[in-house]
């Protein structure tokens, strides 16, 4: 059955006025050394585009989608079957899930379990058949209600345990699917008050568990990157993976750091006080940016809007992180993105995807234009030259002393600074970007 009725979308440039065109993502076109395609390893998320209803906490679902005349497990299958036929239609390579997107939960653990390898079974046939991979799959771990306190920092050891039992499960999946990565999303592993809260065990517990996890990984054999997804609020207050310090900091204490990268969000980026390309930044210089759910957020509200990314300026400079880390390797660009309560057509779905893939497209352009034009190098050597000779040389070199500096100081006269010059940088890369387009 035919849940689409819609042919696959194609490029038709950005002359175009066709919401149901590419106006920059051409797969096969070339950037540098690699097809766009490569670049962008485009991903769909199972739970915004195939289970969302549109509700919110102010009213109930008005999303009525073409499967939602089924329930349980013929529900699950039918969602299957229209998640692939929007793969197909989108052009998109991979897809993510949570496990309890593809299936009921039932009454019970082993029930869900059974609901999710019948779904699996399925899906792997769908795998085989269209070529399409999995980026990367995970446990949800914060919507049923054993998990009130957490998952791998409850306090209660037998959620712990039920926590565990599922990653494994999750873990024999991703090996099952050859999943590139796999994600630990940290939904409710944080607190609300320090009243009732042992900070120190939770931490411990969360620091074992990963290790827990890794370990399995490792004896099943799984060489998919295990991804830790920072967010500094929503659902707790206090979340323990706020941002990409907070979480290699918590990663190098525990050891982790060489079994866990990171999946970072925009939106989360946001939350956080930071710009996307500030923690993709800081991802990149310590060899930890593991993938992307791209996104963006609404700056005006204070909470995980999860809309499609469209903004230009942001993608582009996000891009640029990107390419400068030598891409996103098993990494991809999952659309971690929800259409608005208003946008309730199936076939927003489709214009959606097709907003954000082309705003990446395009800011791939754009950043590999900065690249290649060396805007940004070209700004670095000449604001960082003092430290490539002299004083600066010997700092870098780590042969300076505070003695050796004080007596540099003493014989200095009036110190000249440089502009930074960031408004005209801001107004180059906005020639840059309409340049590519
Ligand atoms: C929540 C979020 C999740 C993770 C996977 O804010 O981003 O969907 O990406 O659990
Ligand atoms: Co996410």
């Amino acid at each position: 059955m035919a849940y689409f009725k819609h042919a696959k979308i194609g490029y038709e440039g950005p002359g175009s006025n066709n919401p149901m065109a590419f106006r920059h993502y051409q797969p096969e076109q070339k950037i540098g050394h690699q097809t766009m395609e490569e670049h962008l390893r485009f991903s769909m998320a199972y739970w915004h585009t195939l289970t969302f209803d549109g509700s919110d906490p102010f009213g109930r679902g008005n999303m009525l989608r073409p499967w939602d005349h089924f329930t349980g497990i013929d529900l699950a299958k039918a969602r299957l079957e229209a998640a692939f036929e929007l793969l197909e239609i989108l052009n998109i390579p991979f897809f993510c899930f949570h496990d309890i997107d593809i299936a009921p939960e039932g009454d019970s653990l082993a029930t869900f379990f059974k609901n999710v390898d019948t779904i699996v079974d399925e899906m792997k046939g769908y795998m085989n058949s269209s070529g399409k991979k999995l980026l990367w799959n995970t446990a949800n771990m914060f919507t049923n209600p054993r998990y009130v306190h957490g998952a791998a920092t409850t306090n209660h050891a037998d959620v712990f345990a039920t926590a565990a039992a599922q990653v494994k499960h999750g873990l024999d999946i991703a090996k099952e699917l050859n999943g590139e990565n796999y994600v630990f999303w940290g939904g409710r592993e944080g607190y609300e008050t320090l009243l009732n809260t042992d900070v120190a065990l939770e931490l411990d517990n969360l620091a074992k568990f990963l290790h827990m996890a890794a370990d399995y990984a490792e004896k099943i054999g799984f060489t998919g990157q295990l991804l830790i997804e920072p967010k500094p609020k929503e659902p707790t207050t206090h979340q323990y993976d706020t941002d990409v310090a907070t979480t290699v900091s918590f990663l190098r204490q525990y050891h982790l750091q060489d079994r866990f990268r990171l999946n970072l969000e925009a939106n989360h980026a946001t939350l956080a006080g930071h710009t996307f390309e500030h923690e993709l930044r800081l991802a990149r210089i310590q060899g930890m940016l593991g993938s992307v759910d791209a996104n963006q957020g609404d700056t005006l509200v204070g909470w995980d809007t999860d809309e499609f990314p469209t903004d230009i300026y942001s993608v582009t400079l996000a891009m640029y992180e990107i390419l400068k880390n030598g891409g996103l390797k098993q990494g991809g660009l999952n659309f971690d993105a929800k259409v608005r309560r208003g946008s309730y057509h199936a076939e927003d779905l489709i214009t959606a995807h097709v907003a954000g893939m082309d705003t990446f497209a395009w800011g791939l352009k754009a950043a590999n234009a900065l690249i290649e034009q060396r805007v940004l190098d070209s700004v670095l050597e000449e604001r960082y030259e003092t430290f490539s000779t002299g004083v600066g040389k010997d700092i870098v070199a780590g042969k300076a002393t505070l003695e050796s500096l004080h007596d540099y100081a003493l014989t200095l006269g009036e110190i000249e600074n440089q502009s930074g010059r960031q408004e005209s940088l801001k107004a180059k890369i906005q020639d840059v970007i309409y340049s590519v387009r």
